[in-house]
């Protein structure tokens, strides 16, 4: 079977997590995603968190399958000869550099489209044009920049930043579709295009409902939030609102049998308007289904408290997967808090490829995250991340045409070999 973006060449300069992201995914729709590296050294994340003295680490290989990789010394005349030729074959560049590094190998966005004026030139930077334009970015910073800090965690504690990557993974699937989205409109333009994700912008789009909150607050108190049912009165900005639902409905993380000793014995529960009735039946008050006060949503808004914790004290008794098996056929949106444990091992995950076993050659097997985009005509199958450099005369040979002859005076020419600078280090 043939795959989405089968025949699609990318020129995938990216490192550590945003990038890499990305022309994964290209790579699980069926590009063919050439990395470029360093020599000598590759993709610093090769070397960072090593579990497995002498193999890549888990963040390298979670975050590069299906990729090919070619050693490139940028700086070295030769090497950017090679570059050149890339940029002339491939249909898409993608690039997270820090902002201005690309330029200064060479390949500003004016050169590329004298290259190649159908290239796709792709770039993830921290932040967008303005002052903080040439800032150097990780996860984090992007997270308190984008919006997501100021909202996430308690009222009463500090700003939190979240476990999920919505910084880098985040990006990095912002700018694929948006390199998806060049490469259709090329179809009928014949043009490439600059795409550009930065991550400050990408995390405040999925902040969007706690900029709707922002302006809803002009209004008037946020009534869904707890500490509304508190008494405690809001300041000018969103406030941190704990595990209150985002959404119109409420919803709080309540304790579950195990608690005591279980960090992650505990469930979510949303109080959803149309099954409030099932609610009051399951949790043994049956009268609030028509008690003045308690029988309308929005007469609830503040003792939401005494609700969740009336709820809570039934949870309790219960475990996690207990309240969701009694919710689920009754309509009562809940869920459990899975560890990172549970997930490794949920067979319903690693039946849809979610979960997948990977084998290295030098790590051995090892679990990690597959596609979780499915396309029904475009099947994915995970292979492992390339070694450095693994592709090098591979690609030489089948994407530039070079001969064996022109190989060797490639590499006799230093620039897949670590520069004595680099060496040095
Ligand atoms: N051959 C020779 N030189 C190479 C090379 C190659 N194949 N590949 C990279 N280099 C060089 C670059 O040219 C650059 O050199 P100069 O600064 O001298 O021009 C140098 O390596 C380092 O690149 P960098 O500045 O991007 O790397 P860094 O480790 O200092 O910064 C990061 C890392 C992530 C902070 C920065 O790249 C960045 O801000 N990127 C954009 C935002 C982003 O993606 N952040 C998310 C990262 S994941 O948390």
């Amino acid at each position: 079977m043939s795959k989405a973006l089968e025949g699609v060449k990318v020129l995938d300069f990216t490192h550590v997590q945003s990038g890499p992201t990305c022309t994964q995914l290209l790579a699980w729709f069926g590009a063919d995603v050439i990395k470029v590296e360093r020599p000598g050294e590759g993709d610093a994340t090769r070397k960072q968190l090593i579990d497995v003295p002498g193999a890549d680490s888990l963040y390298f290989t979670m975050l590069n399958h299906n990729k090919r990789s070619i050693t490139i010394d940028s700086k070295n005349p030769k090497g950017k000869e090679i570059l050149e030729r890339l940029v002339q074959t491939c249909d898409v560049l993608v690039e997270n550099f820090a902002p201005g590094a690309l330029d200064r190998m060479g390949l500003t966005w004016e050169r590329i489209q004298q290259l190649n004026p159908r290239m796709i030139y792709a770039s993830v930077k921290g932040f967008g044009p303005g002052k903080y334009e040439d800032c150097k970015v990780y996860e984090n910073v992007a997270q308190c920049a984008g919006g997501s800090a100021s909202t996430t965690g308690f009222r009463d504690g500090p700003p939190l930043v979240t476990g999920a990557q919505i910084g880098d993974s985040g990006t990095g699937l912002h700018l694929a579709l948006g390199i998806v989205a060049a490469l259709f409109q090329r179809e009928t333009s014949g043009r490439g295009q600059r795409v550009q994700a930065p991550m400050q912008d990408s995390v405040l789009n999925l902040c969007r409902v706690k900029l709707r909150d922002q302006q809803r607050l002009a209004k008037g108190p946020l009534k869904e939030y707890s500490q509304h049912s508190e008494g405690i009165p809001f300041g000018e900005a969103v406030p941190r609102a704990g595990n209150d639902s985002g959404g119109g409905q409420p919803g709080r993380i309540l304790k579950c049998k195990g608690w005591e000793t279980d960090p992650n014995a505990y469930t979510y529960f949303i109080t959803q308007a149309a099954a409030w009735e099932k609610v009051c039946d399951v949790i043994g008050e049956p009268e609030w289904k028509t008690k003045p006060g308690y029988s309308k949503p929005a007469e609830r808004l503040d003792k939401l408290n005494e609700i969740f914790n009336r709820v809570e004290q039934w949870t309790m008794t219960k475990t996690k997967f207990e309240v969701m098996d009694l919710c689920n056929p009754l309509d009562i949106p809940a869920g459990p808090i899975l560890s990172m444990k549970e997930i490794a091992e949920d067979e319903g995950l690693r039946a849809s490829g979610t979960i997948v076993e990977v084998d290295h050659p030098k790590r051995g097997k090892y679990l990690s995250v597959g596609c979780p985009i499915k396309l029904s005509d475009s099947p994915v199958e995970v292979t492992r991340s390339p070694l450095l450099g693994e592709h090098t005369d591979e690609i030489l040979a089948t994407v530039l045409g070079y001969s064996a002859d022109e190989i060797s005076a490639f590499k006799s020419s230093g620039a897949t070999e670590p520069s004595k600078k680099m060496a040095a280090e």
